[in-house]
């Protein structure tokens, strides 16, 4: 653990119930969370930052290694920093679709339909900037092992997306490269690399996505 070792207290489920709720449950929540999509065009409709901060709680929860929680979460509702990071994540992009991209790449993302524009991150009324500790840092400045950041992170951004997703918000996992301004803008310590910018909002009433597929059930999974 990180800290001392806890007592061991009894587990009851939160949500325990019987098989024939289970059934339902696992139907609803997957029929909810198929409908979640990656939507770049927000509503400037405000989102209270309360419903931001329970949301986080939620990510917060996601199992971490050695109980680690390697994750910082910035959230920017302030439209001056927005527009900073609008301007560095479009400086980073031109120089990735006009030059470092290369053409397999650029044909992958062609449906998608994406470019170096991203006016997205000045609509949306949210951006959440994900920062994986990859250590920690003691109060006395001591760098301490983190265990399994980045997985823990990554469990941390699912539960974020689908607590925003049932939230009714919409969310654009978004992932310039390189990050590294992520950090130098919102002040972040060197302990820290960027993992991921969310744009989070509304979607906007004429909001399109594009018309793509996912992989049938039998194609990603094996029961043995
Ligand atoms: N960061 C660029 C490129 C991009 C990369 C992937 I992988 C995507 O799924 C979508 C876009 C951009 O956001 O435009």
């Amino acid at each position: 653990m990180c800290g001392d070792g806890p007592e061991m207290i009894r587990f009851q489920h939160p949500a325990a119930c019987s098989q024939d709720e289970m059934a339902r449950r696992a139907a609803a929540f997957g029929e909810l969370m198929v409908g979640r999509r990656s939507v770049r065009d927000f509503s400037g409709r405000p989102v209270p930052p309360a419903v931001i901060e329970d949301c986080l709680r939620t990510a917060a929860s996601a199992p971490s290694g050695a109980n680690c929680q390697p994750w910082h979460f910035v959230a920017v509702g302030d439209p001056a920093v927005k527009a900073r990071l609008r301007a560095e994540a479009e400086r980073v992009e031109r120089e990735f679709y006009e030059k470092r991209a290369p053409r397999e790449w650029l044909s992958a993302l062609a449906p998608l339909g994406t470019g170096p524009s991203k006016p997205f991150l000045e609509e949306a009324p949210w951006l959440i900037a994900i920062f994986v500790q990859t250590c920690a840092l003691a109060p006395d400045g001591r760098r301490v092992r983190n265990y399994y950041p980045v997985k823990s992170v990554g469990i941390a951004t699912g539960l974020l997306i689908a607590a925003m997703h049932q939230a009714g918000l919409a969310v654009l996992t978004y992932t310039p490269s390189p990050m590294t301004f992520l950090r130098e803008v919102l002040g972040r310590p060197d302990n820290e690399r960027p993992f991921l910018l969310l744009a989070v909002g509304r979607p906007a009433d004429d909001a399109r996505v594009p018309d793509i597929t996912r992989k049938r059930l039998e194609e990603i999974s094996t029961f043995l």
